[in-house]
């Protein structure tokens, strides 16, 4: 069994003028293949070879940097790519509503919370809406990894994933990574984050 590349749920446009199509190309059929590959070479011949990316990414010791920067590579782009949209809600709605109101006091507090994790990220990284069998926490992980991974400092799952490496937006945004947090917010596919969310409780 080797992992394949999910296809984009819209097309490598469908997210401008917020996420520029060079960048989306590039990301995808680049940086996300190239996660792909790493991940099926550093598998192969291995006890992980039969198992899940969540098994694999769970069990996981901290010293296996190439399963874990490309594992973790891989599993972080197919939650970014799906959590993002040029339709839906533009707010979360329902349950999720309620849960982020209830841990950050309003949707614009969690908003100005977030971009500040995004901010403070030095160098590449990930920020994550973590949910503790629905209790929403942010929190943010170096390089590729993320909190299935039991020795990061985050726990829960992730419900929503924001790439805050360079690569993710320099072509359009260039060294102004809080310009493209704003813009991140304007396609985030509410819907799609409910329903993880929901799946946690
Ligand atoms: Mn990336």
């Amino acid at each position: 069994m080797s992992f394949k590349l999910p296809e984009l749920p819209y097309a490598y446009d469908a997210l401008e003028p917020y996420i520029d199509e060079a960048t989306m190309r590039v990301h995808h059929l680049g940086h996300h293949q190239g996660y792909t590959n790493g991940l099926n070479a550093a598998i192969e011949g291995t006890c992980y070879e039969n198992k899940t990316i969540e098994e694999i990414l769970k069990s996981i010791h901290v010293t296996q940097t190439a399963i874990r920067n490309n594992g973790g590579g891989y599993w972080n782009h197919i939650l970014y790519f799906d959590i993002m949209t040029p339709g839906g809600s533009k707010e979360p709605q329902g349950k999720l509503a309620d849960a982020i109101n209830q841990a950050f006091g309003s949707f614009e507090k969690f908003k100005e919370l977030w971009a500040k994790a995004g901010g403070a990220r030095f160098g590449s990284g990930w920020v994550w809406l973590l949910s503790k069998h629905g209790k929403l926490e942010i929190c943010s992980t170096p390089n590729q990894d993320n909190p299935l991974m039991k020795f990061t400092e985050c726990v829960g799952m992730p419900v929503l994933g924001m790439d805050v490496w360079e690569h993710a937006y320099y072509l359009k945004h260039q060294n102004k990574r809080g310009n493209y947090i704003q813009d991140f917010f304007e396609v985030i596919n509410w819907d799609k984050v409910g329903e993880n969310f929901e799946k946690t409780l």
